[in-house]
């Protein structure tokens, strides 16, 4: 027997496994979210569970209350992963023992902290995550009500107001005030409980479930979800027919842009004209987004330039910005070379600078605000779909990263009741039948993802990929289609210690049949491994099959951005 399959309580000279199956309380896993009083933590904790009535009477009757009561700890089931509970404890209030507070909710039956701060870090929040560290828990720090936050931050700083730079600045601080008391970063978001599909709470769901499950490899850091309205359009197709769905989609939108905006950021010292010129009518597939300048006095190139990216615009329209030529033709090239098109507007009569994509000279029209804007709307709408296209172009990645993410967590919601039912038909003596449904369970899992022949085919056939070439992309041994034998030696019950010599006694111990029986433990961490590790096989494939996808479409990609 390899070392490998000896159980760790033998190995490290513990008590034998008993030879009854695991109970399920091992799949048990216990999320508690602590925090100070009103930080967010029963609104994240029903965000999580997908409870969004937050205006239902009781919240009403509560809000207006005042609801200064202490409450118990509630619990909820966390829909995504039913063997997982969400202890939504009471309040931590400044004063109070952070040890005695953190005894309070029994912290050795929890398995993952998140702890949650409201608008500013104070020193109590600080003192209690300080008291969370000899625990040896995963913690995940949450900063909530990062939309009021954004709301202040406007307010505060009006027409200079750039969303992506303060946000930036943000998490910035957030990471410094908690740096400076020795907890390092990745484990930080900024969240709003009241929005849970906007800033960091995909990827704080993302990393709670990693630590719960115990999952060692890094995933994919799920961005701000700019490109959401984009992975809608695969998301229903891509449900019903699994994932193999997504290169033909493309392929479509590629050649037929679909009908979504495409955000045209207008920035300078004097927008205010054209930014209401080009949103009365409104333009048909595009959305204006008003930017700041470069202020007075301006900022340096290189941070308007920051603060133009954040904004993750598909055209930036810059009027009379006040900048010398050389700051103006550094900004350009630099978005151009980023993949973006600019429209440099007014200022200097009759030079004209045209740049595309390509970097391209070719005539264009000389635009005088007031005067020419009609022309404008009919360019910019003319050209709409062609940035969409290009929108669609860029984001492949992250838009393969969010559909793979989707599959990913749906098919983790039934692996509870698979392991259940798999380790129930074994104990009841029908062992065959219990690996006979792992083995068709896993072969599901591949058909959804697009990594089984038929989906590998299908792929080869639109994007002209070599089906040899996705195959080499696929890295998880359990979707390589296992035997049963091998199933049954991943999941089966460790061998109890009497059992494991009498397997090295051929003669006294050799006419004996070992018990087999899967152990519930094994056999759920089989199915992470099988739903995470598919996961990512099913990015690289699907990458790999775009990429020929996309060279083809880019080079038949023209810009017809003029840059005046
Ligand atoms: N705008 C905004 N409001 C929030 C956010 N999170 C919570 N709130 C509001 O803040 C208030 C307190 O939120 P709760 O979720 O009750 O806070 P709590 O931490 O459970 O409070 P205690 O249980 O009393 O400690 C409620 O009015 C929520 O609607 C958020 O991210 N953004
Ligand atoms: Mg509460």
């Amino acid at each position: 027997m390899a070392d490998a399959e000896i159980p760790e309580d033998i190995t490290s000279g513990g008590p034998p496994t008993p030879e009854t199956p695991s109970p399920p309380e091992c799949l048990h896993f216990t999320i508690a979210i602590i925090g100070a009083r009103g930080s967010g933590k029963t609104t994240l904790a029903r965000s999580l569970c997908n409870h969004s009535e937050q205006f239902s009477p009781s919240f009403l009757d509560s809000y207006f209350r005042g609801d200064d009561e202490e409450h118990g700890v509630q619990r909820h089931t966390y829909p995504p992963l039913p063997n997982v509970t969400l202890l939504d404890c009471p309040g931590y209030k400044a004063g109070d023992s952070p040890s005695v507070y953190i005894d309070s909710i029994r912290p050795e039956a929890v398995h993952c902290l998140v702890v949650t701060f409201g608008e500013t870090i104070t020193d109590a929040d600080l003192q209690l995550l300080g008291a969370t560290k000899h625990l040896g828990k995963p913690v995940c720090i949450v900063q909530t009500h990062i939309d009021l936050t954004l709301h202040t931050e406007k307010r505060q700083q009006g027409k200079s107001y750039w969303r992506g730079q303060t946000l930036l600045g943000l998490r910035g601080r957030a990471q410094e005030c908690l740096g400076g008391h020795g907890i390092q970063g990745s484990g930080i978001f900024l969240v709003s409980a009241l929005e849970p599909q906007n800033y960091d709470f995909l990827g704080m769901v993302d990393y709670i479930e990693k630590e719960i499950l115990q999952w060692k490899r890094p995933v994919p850091l799920t961005p701000e979800p700019h490109c959401q309205d984009l992975v809608s359009l695969f998301e229903v197709q891509c449900d019903q027919d699994g994932l193999s769905e997504f290169c033909s989609l493309l392929s479509i939108f590629l050649d037929n842009p679909p009908p979504v905006s495409a955000m045209v950021g207008v920035t300078g010292t004097d927008k205010e004209v054209t930014v209401s010129a080009l949103c009365e009518p409104p333009l048909s597939g595009l959305v204006v987004k008003p930017l700041p300048g470069p202020g007075i006095p301006a900022m340096s190139v290189e941070q308007y330039l920051q603060n133009l990216q954040s904004e993750a615009c598909d055209v930036y329209l810059i009027l009379g910005s006040g900048m010398d030529n050389s700051s103006r033709a550094t900004l350009v090239e630099a978005l151009v070379a980023a993949g973006k098109h600019c429209m440099l507007i007014g200022g200097e009569g009759d030079r004209r600078h045209k740049h595309d994509a390509k970097g391209e000279e070719e005539g264009g029209k000389k635009w005088h605000p007031g005067t020419d804007l009609p022309g404008l709307r009919v360019a910019l709408e003319k050209g709409a779909p062609q940035l969409v296209r290009e929108r669609l172009l860029h984001a492949i990645p992250a838009i393969i990263v969010q559909l793979v993410r989707r599959e990913r967590r749906r098919l983790m919601m039934g692996i509870y009741d698979i392991c259940l039912d798999a380790c129930a038909k074994a104990s009841d003596g029908h062992l065959q039948d219990a690996l006979v449904t792992l083995s068709s369970k896993l072969s599901s899992f591949r058909a959804r993802y697009g990594l089984d022949e038929d989906s590998l085919t299908l792929i080869s056939q639109v994007t002209g990929c070599n089906p040899e070439d996705l195959r080499a992309e696929i890295q998880c041994p359990l979707a390589q289609d296992p035997t049963t034998d091998h199933l049954l030696q991943m999941a089966s019950q460790p061998l109890s210690l009497s059992e494991l010599v009498w397997s090295y006694v051929p003669h006294w111990g050799g006419g004996e049949e070992t018990p087999t029986k899967l152990s519930a433990e094994r056999t759920y961490r089989l199915l992470v491994e099988a739903v995470w590790g598919m996961a990512e096989d099913a990015e690289r494939v699907l990458l790999h099959g775009c990429t020929n996808q996309k060279v083809a479409k880019e080079r038949t990609a023209f810009c017809h951005w003029p840059c005046v």
